[in-house]
């Protein structure tokens, strides 16, 4: 890693803010020495300006049982409020709040106060069937309006969702929800992915089964969306049809105002472990630090622009990025169902032509994939509407940022690469658009009312050039409460790294340059990076092992020129199996598995059938020396293995 830091470090071009971006630009660089002056009165000034209270707050922190955060515990609010009535109380109803696409090319577009009305219905839809505050809903649906309605309609009824990506497995959806507890599944029969209909209700169906032991699923009701129109099976008395019932609804319904600690949502994530941990968010401190860095660090004018994140509400991006943070801030956006590559490689362009999106947020794993496409593509479309671009999920390399500016930003839009995680929930680390000088490839400095170090393992500060790991080092008003259901794991995952002190631990190693920007060079812990997803070494090892054929894996995440890390699998077979079957086939039928046990995001790249693992004394595999292989390197040190020569033999048998 060290000739790739060298390599980054090195990178001298620069790019200043041109004088009438910055003239127009939301954020100055006064927010800084606000925050810097009194940080909790500068949060305090956010939200009360940001948001709406029913109950206004007098508390801002509440620090006195850490890592247990409370802010602005004293006040109450509604989230689906904030997001939808006082838009169109200000009169703005008619602005468009969703331009929504499918990947068909249908579309259709919900202003705010169809989408108030839409919330609505389904809140007493929710109540009707027994949902009520604090109860766990499932969402498992496509990206459609029908998406984004629901989660504000359990935010509104103080209830709690959880949602699970469309891409996950049967498997996963259930331990899911199992985990939560969920009463509701709110599903759709099945949504549009690469030309054809990807089916979700089945996945559900399976995920709601009986699975043999006896145990009755928490689930009481399934509600589900048309809109693939595939065929799906019915159970009557716990299936409902969206259709039916969110329109004969009543569109009353008032807001009522929940406590700022409320819960809003668990989301599950990948751990250093085989199980997810559900990352539970609450909602005050969620929805100030939501709309004040997406008003912020993307320049938003919601009366001019269209913003468009793409993507998926299944991971954190989605909820901060596409529902809570833009709706809450009155803004326009696009909501594209499908693929970028569908019916051609230049779908995104035209999506941005035709709609004449200004900002526009996504994923490096998206930017190198374009690159590899071509300029030619892009450069058949109009892009100029473009004024700002985002980055996020993993780090961004100086010759893909240029690109992204080059090419998609005309050489003229400012690039915020912003650094964050499911557990941060709102933006932590990124460059102020007209402000920030931005650097490509550095996610450069911590947000105004953020507190962000970089330390070696004993904590001390990092000088200039100084390698080490990242830490928070203040509470700040969208981090996570905990991990539902155990406190435990959430103290030890975060807390127990840097305890004494009292930061939370990001799990990113990171390293300052002269001016002291950020650069973050990736995960230290055992969770891998594929195409800005999160997914654990264990988890997939797991999923490995439970094959019939499998005595022993070991997963890596090798660099990858499009992913970013690609899952390497090298797996031990069990002589039982070998003799009857021979491994003919087999490596190809473990990477289905995996797709099929977790997703298709799992599915490993490579899988190697070896005859060893290089293992420590104390029996611990050493990854490390599996990724030199998985990358084609030499293999390095190896003096701490039982025995030396494994390698040699693994080497031998991946080539
Ligand atoms: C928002 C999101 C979090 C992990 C995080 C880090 C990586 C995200 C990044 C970045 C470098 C950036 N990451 N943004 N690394 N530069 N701009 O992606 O959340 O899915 O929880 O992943 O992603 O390693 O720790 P999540």
């Amino acid at each position: 890693m060290s000739s790739q830091i060298d390599n980054l470090l090195t990178e001298n071009r620069r790019f200043a803010p041109s004088a009438d971006f910055a003239a127009a630009a939301v954020a100055g660089p006064d927010l800084y020495e606000r925050a810097q002056e009194d940080r909790e009165g500068f949060w305090a000034a956010q939200s009360r300006e940001l948001l709406h209270w029913q109950e206004p707050f007098t508390q801002v922190l509440d620090w006195s049982t850490p890592p247990f955060a409370k802010w602005f515990a004293d006040g109450e609010l509604n989230i689906a409020y904030n997001c939808l009535d006082r838009h169109v109380e200000a009169g703005n109803g008619d602005r468009v709040a969703l331009l929504w696409e499918g990947e068909p090319g249908d579309e259709r577009r919900v202003t705010y106060a169809e989408l108030t009305e839409e919330v609505k219905r389904l809140a007493n839809v929710l109540t009707e069937l027994g949902i009520g505050e604090g109860d766990r809903v499932a969402l498992y649906l496509p990206m459609i309006p029908e998406a984004i309605a629901s989660m504000l309609a359990v935010a509104r009824i103080g209830a709690i969702h959880s949602v699970v990506f469309g891409g996950f497995s049967a498997d996963s959806l259930r331990s899911r929800i199992d985990d939560a507890g969920a009463k509701l599944v709110i599903t759709a029969d099945g949504g549009w992915r690469k030309g054809k209909v990807s089916p979700l209700k089945p996945a559900v169906d399976q995920a709601l089964s009986d699975r043999g032991d006896g145990v009755q699923s928490t689930v009481e009701h399934v509600l589900v969306v048309r809109r693939g129109e595939n065929d799906v099976a019915w159970t009557e008395g716990r299936d409902l049809w969206w259709h039916d019932v969110v329109p004969a609804a009543s569109p009353e319904h008032e807001a009522r105002a929940f406590p700022a600690e409320n819960p809003l949502f668990i989301l599950y994530t990948s751990g250093t472990t085989g199980k997810p941990k559900g990352i539970l968010h609450t909602s005050g401190g969620y929805l100030t630090q939501a709309a004040y860095t997406h008003r912020n660090v993307f320049d938003l004018k919601p009366e001019t622009d269209v913003y468009w994140c793409t993507a998926d509400i299944g991971w954190i991006t989605g909820h901060s990025y596409v529902a809570y943070g833009p709706l809450a801030n009155g803004a326009t956006q696009v909501l594209y169902e499908g693929t970028p590559e569908h019916p051609e490689p230049g779908r995104w362009w035209d999506i941005i032509e035709k709609y004449g999106v200004t900002i526009f947020y996504t994923a490096p794993t998206a930017i190198r994939g374009f690159m590899k496409q071509g300029r030619v593509i892009p450069q058949a479309r109009d892009l100029s509407s473009l004024r700002v671009l985002g980055s996020v999920g993993e780090p961004i390399n100086p010759e893909a940022w240029v690109w992204y500016r080059d090419v998609i930003g005309a050489g003229t839009t400012p690039i915020v690469d912003t650094w964050w995680q499911t557990e941060t929930g709102a933006i932590m680390i990124s460059a102020l658009p007209g402000v920030t000088e931005t650097k490509p490839g550095s996610a450069q400095v911590a947000l105004p009312g953020i507190s962000i170090d970089v330390v070696d393992e004993q904590g001390s500060h990092v000088g200039a050039g100084g390698g080490g790991l990242l830490v928070i080092t203040e509470p700040w008003p969208s981090m996570l409460r905990g991990i539902w259901g155990d406190p435990e794991r959430y103290k030890e995952t975060y807390w127990d790294k840097f305890g004494s002190q009292g930061w939370y631990f990001a799990g990113d190693g990171a390293r300052l340059d002269e001016d002291g920007d950020i650069w973050l060079l990736g995960r230290v812990d055992d969770v891998m990076n594929v195409s800005g997803h999160r997914l654990s070494t264990a988890e997939i090892e797991s999923s490995l092992v439970a094959h019939e054929a499998t005595a022993e894996a070991a997963v890596v995440g090798a660099s990858d020129e499009t992913t970013g890390q690609a899952v390497v699998a090298f797996v031990i077979l069990k002589e039982s199996y070998l003799k009857q079957h021979g491994p003919d086939g087999l490596a190809q039928q473990l990477r289905g598995w995996v797709g099929e046990q977790i997703g298709p995001i799992a599915r490993p790249r490579d899988v190697y059938i070896v005859g060893e693992l290089p293992k420590t004394r104390s029996g611990k595999i050493m990854r490390r020396l599996l990724r030199d292989v998985a990358e084609g390197r030499e293999v390095g040190d190896t003096t701490t293995l039982a025995d030396t020569a494994v390698m040699s033999v693994i080497s031998a048998q991946v080539r």
